[in-house]
């Protein structure tokens, strides 16, 4: 794996950045050639070996699956080759440069390869890797990027697929293949985040952590808020440390410069009358950022300028509640999906923008980036419209423990602590989602997992998300709060809404007894096919989502009011693609939102409730 000191590529003064998305020539290996047909022929050769007789174009970002007309893309599973042409500036040839290639993320894995030579790999589908390129490109000329795909999933990657040999010839012709996965969402493929080429200075800044703390003084009558910025700033410089200091300064919104110091790299910055990253409607303002500014000094002399965004907040917990600044916040949100017509999980601003507003008009405070790491661009969004995040990894359904899915599983999250490290929305790491937690080894799995986050973090908290019952799960016992999914009247007693209510306060308040901290309430729902009403209510139609909704609500607020519940949260946000399933009419229909971003009546409930819990926080 590459080093994950991944910082979000902003240009400066001293960094330029040129993004290569567009149009990539595509191909899959057809069905009559071996898997690695690509390899072997050499496609990555600059001569351009990828046969245009099946080759297309392929827009990046996006997944590959829904763009053309053909079956067999939609469900194709194998090596996939995406080759770019573009031009690198001869003023990039310089001994004080140093050439990356950055991609938001591939999945599943990636070979990459720049004029034929062979530059580096990355396995996981959902977080960024940088590769050095300096040596590999012409400059001043066009050169030539291939990267290998292959969306092959196993019981070693996370999330797992199963693949079966059927020999039964009666049925399968010899050879064929089927898969099975538990995960209940599209296996999307392809180049899903941008990419760029990213011209840094060759000493540069590589990584930046900052830790946020805030504390309030009293002055008579009024309260001084202070914020400590902790940071470290990391860099390439290979010299003495003694060389080496840090201009920084920290600017408010409009530019105001409230702190500028020149000093060593890892130090300590106090605000006083800090403004305070809040989430949205809890006391002021939401998401307000700072611009920490640092330029790296060898010898006196600026080598790298980098600006980063983020916000003064703290995150704690007692038995109960989770608290922001010290103070108690009630989430109110749901779990989402990178998903939507067309563009699959391919990152699409239009969307990104539409679900940031439409989270706005919900009046809720917080989400999940269920069920792996989201884009960079979407971490950004929580931050400025202050909203909660819970940080996912792709381990979803996980149902073996062994030692190499938890050698990845590692891999996974100190990847995704070094990249998201420094939001202040996050507030959560969770480690899995709807793992088998009820089994014996998964108590060291998760035990060691957790101690692999608090050795990278304490300030935020650990969970995962169970669907265990409360008396047999082994997991939990390791996390600082509790998030349960549950589907009363779903999947358990379909049909029958009067339990709810019943169940409802039941079993949160089990959870809560045993354990003592945070509950929340981390999906339920109904599906429900827009358009689709009968009265009385029966299941799939937007009235029985609703009086879903209209059944919970009632024991979240007698439990909220004993303390024993921390937040709730609807699944989903939007109707998103499943694989074909006969439970699934096309797709999770869970969502608030229909797939295209229009509120189903259940919405205007939801959004009822979101606002009338805004306005008594
Ligand atoms: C769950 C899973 C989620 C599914 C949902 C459902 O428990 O966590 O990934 O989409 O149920 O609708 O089945």
């Amino acid at each position: 794996q590459p080093i994950t000191s991944i910082l979000y590529p902003y240009e400066s003064e001293t960094r330029e950045v040129k993004a290569l998305d567009g149009l990539w020539k595509f191909c899959t290996t057809p069905a009559n050639k071996p898997p690695d047909e690509g390899f072997s022929d050499q496609w990555y050769a600059p001569n351009d070996k990828m046969d245009n007789q099946h080759c297309q174009l392929m827009p990046v970002p996006a997944s590959y699956n829904d763009i053309p007309t053909d079956s067999s893309i939609r469900d194709y599973v194998g090596w996939a080759w995406y080759r770019k042409i573009h031009f690198v500036p001869s003023r990039w040839s310089n001994d004080d440069l140093k050439i990356f290639v950055r991609f938001g993320s591939v999945h599943y894995y990636a070979v990459v390869w720049m004029n034929g030579q062979q530059i580096g790999e990355h396995v996981g589908g959902h977080l960024p890797f940088q590769l050095e390129v300096t040596s590999a490109l012409k400059y001043g000329s066009s050169n030539s990027l291939t990267v290998a795909v292959n969306n092959t999933l196993t019981n070693i990657t996370l999330p797992q697929m199963q693949i079966h040999h059927p020999n039964d010839t009666s049925r399968y012709p010899p050879g064929y293949i089927t898969y099975s996965q538990k995960f209940d969402f599209f296996n999307y493929a392809g180049i899903h985040r941008p990419v760029y080429l990213l011209a840094l200075p060759a000493v540069h800044i590589s990584d930046i952590n900052l830790i946020t703390e805030v504390e309030y003084e009293k002055n008579g009558e009024s309260n001084t808020t202070i914020g400590n910025i902790q940071f470290l700033v990391a860099h390439t410089y290979q010299g003495s440390a003694d060389d080496v200091m840090c201009d920084v300064s920290i600017t408010t919104q409009g530019g105001g410069e409230v702190h500028r110091s020149i000093t060593t790299c890892s130090s300590t910055i106090t605000i006083r009358g800090a403004k305070l990253w809040w989430p949205r409607f809890a006391h002021a303002r939401p998401g307000y950022l700072y611009t920490f500014e640092v330029s790296l000094l060898i010898q006196g002399r600026t080598m790298d300028v980098y600006r980063l965004p983020f916000g003064i907040r703290s995150v704690s917990w007692d038995s109960s509640v989770l608290k922001i600044n010290h103070k108690p916040v009630y989430l109110r949100g749901f779990g989402m999906h990178e998903d939507s017509n067309l563009r699959g999980k391919g990152l699409d601003l239009v969307h990104t923008i539409r679900d940031f507003e439409l989270i706005k008009w919900l009046g809720a405070n917080a989400l999940r980036t269920s069920h792996y790491p989201y884009s960079e661009e979407i971490m950004n969004m929580a931050d400025e419209f202050g909203v909660l995040v819970i940080a996912e990894t792709p381990a979803c359904t996980i149902d073996s423990f062994g030692n190499e899915i938890l050698s990845h599983h590692k891999a996974v999250l100190n990847e995704l602590i070094s990249r998201d490290k420094n939001h202040p929305s996050v507030i959560a790491w969770s480690i899995a989602n709807e793992p088998y937690s009820d089994l014996p080894q998964s108590s060291s799995y998760f035990k060691t997992l957790a101690k692999l986050i608090r050795s990278r973090d304490t300030t935020r908290a650990v969970t995962f998300v169970t669907s265990r019952h409360w008396d047999n799960d082994k997991a939990v016992q390791h996390m600082d709060i509790i998030c349960v999914n549950r589907y009363a009247a779903w999947y358990s007693d379909s049909g029958l809404l009067s339990l709810i209510e019943r169940q409802t306060n039941e079993e949160l308040k089990s959870w809560h007894d045993k354990w003592k901290r945070p509950i929340i309430m981390s999906e339920y729902g109904a599906g429900s096919l827009s358009g689709f009403h009968l009265l009385p209510a029966a299941m799939w139609t937007e009235d029985y989502q609703i009086m879903t909704f209209l059944k919970h609500f009632p024991a979240f607020d007698n439990l909220r009011s004993k303390g024993l519940i921390a937040g709730e949260m609807i699944w989903n946000f939007a109707d998103f693609a499943t694989p074909q399933e006969y439970i699934r009419p096309g797709g999770c229909m869970k969502g608030l939102m229909t797939r295209d971003r229009q509120p189903k009546a259940a919405a205007h409930l939801a959004r009822w409730r979101y606002w009338k819990l805004a306005q008594n926080i």
